[in-house]
């Protein structure tokens, strides 16, 4: 009921809680109610006694009402569960999975108190200041295919970001870098049966307006924020519609056309890794290679020793020779 009351309510003008009332069916004392409980949530709303309630600012929240005016798309981001605070988005998304969440269903924390990355690694995600969200998608497509999706992701966020004038770098294959520090990750996860997906989980992490001082200090010469390399704060629901927006167009494709061309072409032309020496890490081994492409398929090609390898991404990282990258 709290949303249908949001959803009367204008900046512009006074909507009067008689209005409310007759609108919705509900007693005066029950919009009087719910007024209050969206302030609680944090916006600041006049009441006048003579005109009404009228909203005067809005909460930086990611919750669907707040993101809608953004947002472009048919089912991406159509569904979003909000919370002020959970374990993980990914978590929650594959606990709703198998059920009845249509595909496209956003979950979104404004805090994560055990983010995930790969391999069991921890995401730092403070209170407000990113974006953490996790799409479920049920793509009907083998499970070889799932870490396409990947790719759909690093390339909508870099789209997302340069929408927003800010030129990021793909480290193949699941980290955006801004001046080499990392700025956002992805971690796909996926629920299959031998040849079919039951569904995948994309999770996004993003720094957005993260101070450096948030950051754990382990991670402060690696981490930063799209605030801190830029010097100037970005609105969180513009960036996360920008992403959902993008999303859809290149999952469309992919489930479409069966291709992810544009995907790779963003990720090839915008690679933080390509030319480089690095180093492969793969479990305890590490090793310098040089990379030399990203092919058609989305695999990493790298030249180790004489030898040239096709690299699938999954349980690989990449490193620079002296730090992140
Ligand atoms: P990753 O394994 O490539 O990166 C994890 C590593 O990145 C950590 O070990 C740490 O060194 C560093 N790190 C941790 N937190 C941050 C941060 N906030 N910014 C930059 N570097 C960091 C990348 O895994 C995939 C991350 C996905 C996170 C999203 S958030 C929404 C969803 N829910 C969830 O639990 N995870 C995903």
């Amino acid at each position: 009921m709290k949303d249908k009351v949001l959803e009367l309510l204008s900046e512009t003008e006074y909507v009067s809680g008689e209005d409310i009332s007759r609108k919705l069916g509900i007693s005066r004392a029950a919009v009087w109610k719910n007024i209050n409980s969206l302030k609680s949530e944090g916006y600041i709303i006049e009441s006048s006694t003579n005109r009404g309630y009228r909203i005067i600012n809005r909460p930086d929240i990611l919750t669907y009402e707040e993101i809608l005016p953004f947002l472009s798309t048919a089912y991406i981001g159509r569904k979003v569960l909000h919370f002020e605070s959970l374990d993980s988005t990914n978590t929650r998304a594959k606990e709703i999975g198998s059920g009845s969440f249509a595909e496209g269903t956003v979950i979104v924390s404004e805090e994560q108190l055990s983010g995930r990355g790969r391999l069991g690694r921890s995401w730092s995600s403070p209170k407000g200041a990113g974006i953490w969200m996790s799409l479920l998608l049920k793509p009907e497509t083998p499970p070889t295919e799932a870490y396409k999706v990947t790719i759909i992701a690093a390339a909508a966020v870099h789209k997302a970001l340069s929408e927003e004038g800010v030129a990021s770098l793909i480290k193949w294959p699941n980290d955006i870098v801004l001046n080499g520090r990392k700025i956002c990750g992805i971690l796909t996860e996926m629920s299959a049966e031998f040849s079919r997906i039951n569904y995948l989980v994309m999770g996004i992490g993003i720094n957005v307006n993260t101070t450096l001082e948030e950051f754990p200090e382990e991670i402060k010469n690696k981490a930063s924020s799209l605030r801190a390399q830029t010097g100037r704060s970005f609105n969180r629901k513009s960036v996360m519609s920008r992403i959902l927006n993008n999303l859809e167009i290149f999952y469309d494709l992919f489930l479409q056309q069966g291709t992810i061309e544009p995907c790779i072409k963003i990720c090839r032309e915008n690679s933080a890794v390509i030319g480089r020496q690095v180093l492969l890490i793969e479990g305890s081994k590490s090793n310098p290679v040089e990379v030399l492409d990203i092919n058609d398929k989305g695999h990493l090609l790298i030249k180790d020793g004489s030898s040239i390898r096709e690299i699938l991404s999954g349980e690989i990282s990449l490193r620079a020779m002296d730090g992140y990258i």
